[in-house]
């Protein structure tokens, strides 16, 4: 083994996860775990957000790949890294790994141009086409950047072509089942961990577009929670039945319309007699544009996107408890 100084690695951002990962034999979801959990790395977001990693970078998944290898925690590795680095940072290379030198990637697809060659694919029926797409997609970007930057801006494009006859229904049906279908598989993809925080997810009393807490749900459940996703159009008092007995810590709730918005406020009197009450938290496009709202439904309004809603459940619920109120 050498030494070989952290700073003399170049840290010029270049390779998207996918080089890293063929590069370091960790797998995607791993890493994104590494990062969120550990903050093992900080890579570099272009304007579009998608990462883009540093020869450091790799060099730095490597020495952490070996020493789990060699039989420590992450915890423990990373607690060594950061040692390393304080103290100058010097670091075993692993020379022997048998790994090619990683070409710079070419530059990523934008989630944008994404979205609309999804939207493309879908409005033609092509699944083949829409689950390369998605594929590739998944892997070049994290989770949120997924979600925000490709998933939704597909399903607003395609409901522009339903409002304006340029798509018909059917085509609309499919293309939101298929999206909706991607996204409970990438749900129950992750594990769900019995001793997190756990939070009930579901749309409120007649409210039919559910995609939206599906996103949440598959965000807070990739972020370590304990999620049960409960779909669209939910009556309350079946609802509250449901939680005093299994205790959520969270109940979230999403809405569209105005209507399907102020029954949510209802949620939380029903709630609040719980032992213990769980954090009633809300979101979705009636709030956002409907701030009066959010002034008069009681619980927590979450925030005007997904990943500014995660911020606010984990403010709420730290993961090694069960949230601030239990
Ligand atoms: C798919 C779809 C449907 C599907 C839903 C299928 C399903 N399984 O979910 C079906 C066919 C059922 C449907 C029905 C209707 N739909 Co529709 N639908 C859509 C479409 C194309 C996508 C919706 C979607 O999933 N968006 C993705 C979400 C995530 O996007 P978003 O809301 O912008 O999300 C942001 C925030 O709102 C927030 N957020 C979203 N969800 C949540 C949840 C939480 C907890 C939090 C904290 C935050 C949050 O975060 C996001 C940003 O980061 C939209 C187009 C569009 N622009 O969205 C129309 C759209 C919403 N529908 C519309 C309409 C009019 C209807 C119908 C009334 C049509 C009709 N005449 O029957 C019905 C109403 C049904 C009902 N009772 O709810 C209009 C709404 C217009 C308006 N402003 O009121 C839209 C905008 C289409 C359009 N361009 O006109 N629809």
């Amino acid at each position: 083994m050498t030494l070989t100084s952290i700073e003399s690695i170049s840290d010029d951002p270049k390779y998207t996860i996918k080089t890293v990962c063929d590069q370091t034999g960790i797998l995607p979801v791993t890493l994104r775990a590494w990062e969120r959990r550990h903050e093992v790395l900080n890579p570099y977001r272009g304007d579009n957000h998608y990462r883009l990693y540093s020869d450091r970078d790799i060099a730095t998944l490597r020495w952490i790949k070996n020493r789990i290898e060699s039989g420590i925690s992450i915890s423990s590795a990373v607690t060594e890294l950061r040692q390393l680095q304080q103290g100058g940072g010097m670091m075993e290379s692993t020379p022997d790994v048998p790994f090619s030198e990683p070409k710079p990637a070419i530059p990523p697809v934008p989630p944008e141009e994404i979205a609309h060659q999804l939207y493309l694919a879908l409005i033609k029926h092509d699944e083949e086409k829409a689950s390369k797409l998605l594929h590739e997609a998944y892997k070049m970007y994290d989770l949120s950047t997924y979600i925000l930057g490709a998933l939704i801006p597909a399903l607003v494009e395609i409901g522009e072509a339903w409002a304006t006859g340029v798509i018909p229904v059917a085509t609309e049906h499919f293309a939101s089942a298929y999206i909706r279908g991607n996204l409970l598989t990438i749900f129950q993809a992750f594990p769900s961990r019995s001793n997190a925080p756990f939070i009930l997810v579901g749309c409120a009393p007649t409210e039919l577009h559910e995609i939206g807490s599906l996103m949440m749900a598959v965000m807070m459940r990739s972020d370590g929670y304990r999620v049960e996703y409960l779909g669209p159009d939910l009556p309350l008092d079946d609802l509250v039945d449901y939680a005093k007995y299994e205790k959520p810590a969270m109940v979230v709730m999403a809405a569209t319309s105005i209507e399907s918005a102020e029954l949510i406020d209802h949620l939380q009197e029903k709630l609040t007699k719980l032992k213990p009450a769980p954090f009633l938290g809300y979101g979705g496009s009636a709030f956002n544009q409907n701030p009066d709202l959010i002034e008069k439904t009681k619980g927590t309004f979450l925030g005007y996107t997904l990943d500014s809603a995660l911020e606010t459940v984990n403010t709420l619920l730290p993961k090694g408890g069960r949230g601030k109120r239990g």
